[in-house]
């Protein structure tokens, strides 16, 4: 029990003082370990920048937690009863007042102009390479690509008694959505029933899916790999059992990929899309 206590301790001490970023492997897995504290490694750049930001939040919480706790132990033994038999009758001193208003302003201003800068960046991309569109249903997620003829298809829990050796439980799924790895994906969301939430830790992503709208956000993802997160907004019954497998590939194999998948989920292709995304000029083109 020390032991781990030790090793998350200093897990998060390392990761307050370190960008561990870039994992070496040519493939990477991205899930919680057993007993991690902090943050998943960063594998987009708005994953990057949020772990920065939150490395630097930190650092000033820090600063102010240890001034705050040296204050008043100088208050409690420089004030102490003992030490002062008469108490001072002192209330007010201007400077000091404009000075504990003045700086929590300064403060807030430094964390907000950072805060501001990454909510903008996450927002959307400027020039999308492709879209993926996720939509939310009790309890799995549909995939749609509408830039490649419509390719849909459904993304269900596998369960635990069909498990194969090395897919994590409770965050496998019988059809992975694939995406090309380096590659700026724009990602389309909605729900066909209540709200759900499409959230990938080491991305950085934490969208809701609404019924009846459309939320954008983006990604990048840096390197090649299996990335697992799971639905992140209460939504019934089963809401722990929609769990997400991004299966990222190296361009040329996406584009393999996309030939079969093509093949294999040729029954679902929808084309004329209800979104006004590029399918719709896609399918006036053919
Ligand atoms: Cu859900």
């Amino acid at each position: 029990m020390h032991n781990r206590l030790f090793v998350a301790i200093s897990t998060m001490i390392i990761g307050m003082s370190m960008h561990p970023g870039m994992a070496l492997a040519d493939k990477v897995e991205m899930r919680s370990k057993p007993w991690q504290v902090f943050f998943q490694d960063p594998m987009s750049p708005t994953a990057e920048k949020i772990y920065d930001l939150n490395v630097f939040l930190l650092w000033i919480e820090v600063i102010i937690t240890v001034f705050v706790l040296g204050l008043m132990a100088y208050i409690c033994i420089r004030f102490r009863a003992k030490a002062n038999p008469t108490p001072s009758k002192t209330t007010h001193n201007t400077p000091l007042e404009v000075l504990w208003t003045g700086v929590p302003i300064l403060i807030l201003v430094i964390i907000a102009v950072p805060s501001l800068k990454v909510l903008y960046f996450a927002d959307k991309t400027q020039d999308a390479e492709m879209t993926l569109k996720v939509i939310g249903n009790q309890w799995y997620w549909t995939y749609e690509y509408p830039d490649h003829e419509g390719l849909t298809f459904d993304s269900y829990p596998i369960p635990d008694e069909e498990l194969k050796e090395g897919q994590p439980r409770l965050l496998s799924v019988d059809n992975p959505v694939v995406l090309p790895a380096k590659t700026n994906i724009r990602l389309l969301m909605s729900s066909n029933d209540v709200i759900h939430n499409w959230g990938m830790p080491s991305l950085a992503i934490k969208l809701d899916t609404t019924p009846g709208r459309v939320n954008e956000t983006w990604t990048h993802i840096n390197q090649p790999g299996d990335y697992y997160g799971m639905c992140s907004e209460l939504c019934g019954v089963n809401h722990s059992f929609m769990p997400i497998h991004i299966k990222a590939l190296p361009k040329s194999e996406f584009n393999e990929w996309i030939a079969s998948a093509k093949k294999e989920f040729a029954n679902n292709i929808k084309l004329g899309n209800d979104l006004p995304v590029r399918s719709a000029q896609a399918a006036a083109a053919r």
